[in-house]
């Protein structure tokens, strides 16, 4: 055939693989094991670019390692409880099931079109009983051993959603999914003891050596581990004390006054008749802001005098005792000791209120005069006004000051943890349900084993009203108590989402495995993931629950590693530009006619490049994208116009040139089959033009194998074979050099097979092999055959030089460019700016001009 359509080849080569079984995962298999995961997508409905760029990235690092020789794992499934499904129900009339299963095929059928190399028959959605069965059999036995618990707690409560969100599900005190304000509620919920693996979770971030260097900080940061001190503080002429925890012990002398939160415990002890009224006013106007407002930093710091006053363990002076709205009861004692010369929130609350501020800590080279200060001083320095301890260096100073106040029974060295308990209960129904019964005789008993699954009622009511859909139906929450008989009720919160990602990566091991929740042997067999890839947004959320569950699963017997993931890479965003009007907001393209608005005729200002949005109107269809280029192309696109961690920008030509080069891939070969064939009918030479293409031919396959392997350099991998494409072409002597032509051509068509792997499989047939371009394994490259000229060039970002690269003295211009823009120092000048033009000198530099 001499024209390239995607159209016919496509779906022959899907239904090829389908029926070969080409990608299944054998347990039992003298390779080694790759195991390549992306993260499972909620099945919202249609799949859009970001998830094409997901899967691409995976699919490329999938057939690489099974052409390698590794025995590949690549599952897909569905995340699939979930709010989204609720609303639908209640907006639609749709049951929640069946919204779910129909975009389940309709995304499973959209992935299928862009040939992804999975193994579909470990498939499953979460929201399948087969599956929660086991999580809730999971949550049984966390619950023996104590790591599942329950507790009243101040949570954070959606009243859009009507649900309570994790710390982690609130942005900026709004609701992750629909923006609404969060606010505070009082509610017994199930928690997960995450703290109780706080340290391995942490020290693990150290061994994680695949994973990128930012959310490993994330974590770390979320974690929060902090040493500190606990002091306690005698309050004056009565028997309460006031327990503080403080990173700064170093600074207890320059205590002014003592802060409490307004939910603090003592607060009502220590209200005196006087200030009572005031008190109870400010407690009321705390109890309506926000949490995450609190500790913001901007909001106004606001307190009330309670009365009361403590005494300063260290000198005996007497504070001040206050409430505060920027201290919170759930972090360290709910107390602080006010240091307003050293911390910036005591300080600005020090100036509201008119209290003292004394300086303790003397910063190297400057003297501070509290009444002069305009900002805290939270750095180091040396102490003064400390009484024995002046002179010392602070750092010093925490140790002895510690020490000190333990001698004398009023302080001791602790640990504090910023993360919190995972809080999984969801007032939802579309979840897993938690599998427990409430007896009024018995109390809260377990739902035995062999009672499991609690299956999730089909029949219920949802209306959008207040409160859980479950909690209202009679049969499900009427039950009678397994350990007595009596009439009982039904626990009805179900799962946070984020539990069933929790543990998925481990049940593609044994997606049908009916005994347990995980087949041992399987599990051991292909976990951990060797790479993981998936957006930055789970940074800390999903990945720090993943690898929380991995050493629960670890130890509750069920697996034998530690960490789930060995190597991550967080892929960038697919953004496009976007078109407003001053008057009808956003536009689509169609609506722009010759840079004007279609309906008002306004001159249309074109907006910021942004993050594929539906509510920006710059989105493409993966689907439209398909049906005019083929899959081929939007693999390739998306692959090649921006290296994987980086954000990818949409562009037509961009588009259009992928299908160019596919469109010319296809006619070298083609154009190449009859001359191929009178290979050995002629005395073949080696002339200079054909050892030339040999030694693109491999110096390629050695660019390529390394770009790919552990680098995700797509984008240069492509543009290396783009030129290796351009030599066939200006090979002369085609016939005579048939042999040389031969090698280059199935080169070009296995290094590729990764990106695009239908136009290949059907050149490699066209080429003359009977099987799967899959399995005719990778190229190697000869060294003997590389040996070329490499030359260094300079690199300069605005005329200064930035870095240096290496290349081929052939290399052409795409490529040099692209190594130059990947340079790592290059891109830390160019990060953030525009790159308007790069300028090649032959031979000496490369320019980089950014604004
Ligand atoms: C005295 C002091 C002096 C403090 C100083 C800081 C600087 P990290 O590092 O984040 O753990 N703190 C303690 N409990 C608090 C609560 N429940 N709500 C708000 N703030 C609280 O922060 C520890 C510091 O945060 C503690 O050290 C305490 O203020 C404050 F120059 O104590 B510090
Ligand atoms: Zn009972």
């Amino acid at each position: 055939e001499s024209q390239y359509s995607p159209d016919r080849i496509e779906t022959k080569w899907q239904e090829y693989w389908d029926q070969q079984k080409t990608f299944r995962a054998d347990q039992h298999s003298s390779k080694d094991k790759f195991y390549l995961l992306e993260m499972f997508p909620y099945p919202s409905g249609r799949i859009h670019m970001g998830h094409v760029r997901n899967y691409a990235i995976g699919d490329v690092v999938a057939r690489f390692k099974r052409m390698q020789g590794y025995n590949v794992l690549h599952p897909m499934g569905w995340d699939a409880f979930g709010m989204p499904a609720e609303n639908a129900a209640i907006e639609h009339g749709i049951h929640p099931a069946k919204w779910t299963y129909e975009n389940i095929d309709n995304m499973r059928k959209q992935l299928q079109r862009i040939g992804l190399s999975y193994d579909w028959e470990r498939e499953f959605a979460t929201c399948d009983p087969a599956y929660y069965r086991w999580e809730q059999l999971i949550f049984l036995k966390m619950l023996e051993r104590g790591l599942a618990y329950k507790k009243t707690s101040s949570v954070n409560w959606c009243e859009d959603c009507q649900t309570v969100l994790a710390n982690e599900q609130v942005e900026d005190g709004r609701c992750w999914r629909c923006s609404q304000t969060v606010a505070q509620k009082q509610l017994e919920q199930w928690f997960f003891k995450i703290t109780d693996y706080a340290d391995e979770l942490l020290e693990g971030t150290d061994k994680l050596s695949g994973w990128p260097e930012r959310v490993l900080a994330m974590q770390r940061n979320w974690i929060g581990k902090s040493y500190g001190c606990e002091i306690i503080f005698p309050v004056a002429d009565r028997k309460e004390q006031i327990k503080v925890f403080t990173t700064r012990p170093d600074t207890l002398f320059g205590a002014t006054f003592m802060s409490l939160a307004p939910e603090h415990p003592l607060v009502d002890a220590l209200v005196t008749n006087e200030q009572r009224s005031q008190v109870e006013a400010f407690i009321s106007e705390v109890a309506r802001q926000e949490k995450t407002d609190r500790v913001s930093g901007e909001v106004e710091k606001k307190g009330v005098f309670t009365g009361s006053y403590c005494i300063n363990p260290a000198d005996g002076r007497s504070l001040p005792v206050y409430l505060a709205n920027f201290v919170l009861m759930d972090y360290g004692t709910g107390a602080v000791m006010a240091v307003p010369a050293h911390d910036q929130r005591d300080f600005e609350f020090a100036r509201q209120y008119d209290l003292p501020v004394i300086v303790v800590i003397q910063p190297e080279g400057e003297e501070l005069h509290a009444p002069s200060m305009t900002e805290a001083h939270a750095g180091s320095g040396v102490l003064v006004n400390s009484g024995a301890f002046d002179g010392l260096d602070n750092e010093t100073a925490k140790d002895r000051i510690a020490t000190f106040l333990a001698g004398q029974d009023s302080g001791r060295q602790t640990l504090n943890y910023r993360l919190r308990d995972w809080g999984v209960s969801r007032q939802r129904y579309w979840g897993t349900p938690i599998p427990v019964i409430y007896c009024d005789q018995c109390g809260t008993v377990p739902v035995p084993e062999q009672q499991l699954p609690v299956l999730l009622p089909t029949d219920v009511e949802l209306t959008g009203a207040g409160g859980s859909p479950l909690a209202r139906h009679q049969s499900f929450v009427k039950v009678d108590c397994p350990t007595c008989g009596k009439p009982a009720r039904r626990e009805t919160d179900t799962f946070d989402t984020f539990v069933e990602s929790s543990w998925y990566f481990a049940r593609y091991a044994c997606p049908q495995h009916d005994e347990a929740p995980l087949d041992r042997d399987a599990v051991n067999y292909w976990l951990p993931v060797d790479q993981y890839i998936g957006g930055i947004e789970h940074a800390v959320m999903h990945l720090l629950y993943a690898r929380f569950f991995t050493k629960v699963l670890r130890d509750l017997g069920l697996l034998d590693v530690d960490e789930p993931f060995t190597n991550l890479l967080t892929q960038g965003m697919v953004c496009k530009e976007t078109q407003r009007c001053s008057e009808h907001g956003w536009l689509y393209p169609e609506q722009v006619i010759e840079g004007k608005c279609s309906t008002c005729g306004r001159t249309v200002e074109a907006g910021r490049t942004e993050k594929m949005s539906k509510s920006k109107k710059n989105v493409i269809d993966p689907n439209q994208l398909i049906d005019t280029y083929g899959a081929d192309t939007a693999r390739l696109f998306s692959l090649f116009a921006a290296p994987p961690e980086k954000d990818l920008e949409w562009n037509e030509q961009g588009v259009e040139g992928c299908a160019r080069f596919l469109g010319r891939v296809w006619r070298a070969v083609s154009d190449s089959l009859d001359d191929l064939k009178q290979a050995g009918t002629m005395s073949e030479s080696s002339s200079e033009a054909a050892m030339e293409l040999r030694r693109k031919t491999h110096q390629t396959i050695k660019k390529v194998t390394e770009d790919i392997d552990g680098r995700f350099h797509f984008n240069t991998a492509i543009a290396a074979v783009m030129e290796l494409v351009n030599a066939i072409y200006a090979l002369p002597e085609r016939r005579r050099e048939a042999t040389v032509l031969k090698e280059a051509l199935e080169a070009v068509v296995r290094l590729l097979n990764p990106f695009v792997p239908h136009i290949c499989e059907e050149l490699w047939q066209a080429l003359g092999h009977q099987q799967s371009v899959e399995a005719s394994g990778w190229p190697s490259w000869n060294e003997e055959a590389l040996k070329s000229d490499i030359i260094n060039l300079v690199v300069q970002v605005n005329g200064k030089v930035r870095g240096k690269i290496q290349v081929a003295a052939t290399a052409e211009r795409t490529l040099i460019e692209q190594e130059a823009l990947n340079e790592a120092n290059v891109q830390r000048y160019i990060e953030g700016k525009q790159v308007r033009k790069v300028i090649v000198v032959a031979g000496r530099l490369v320019n980089v001009v950014v604004s």
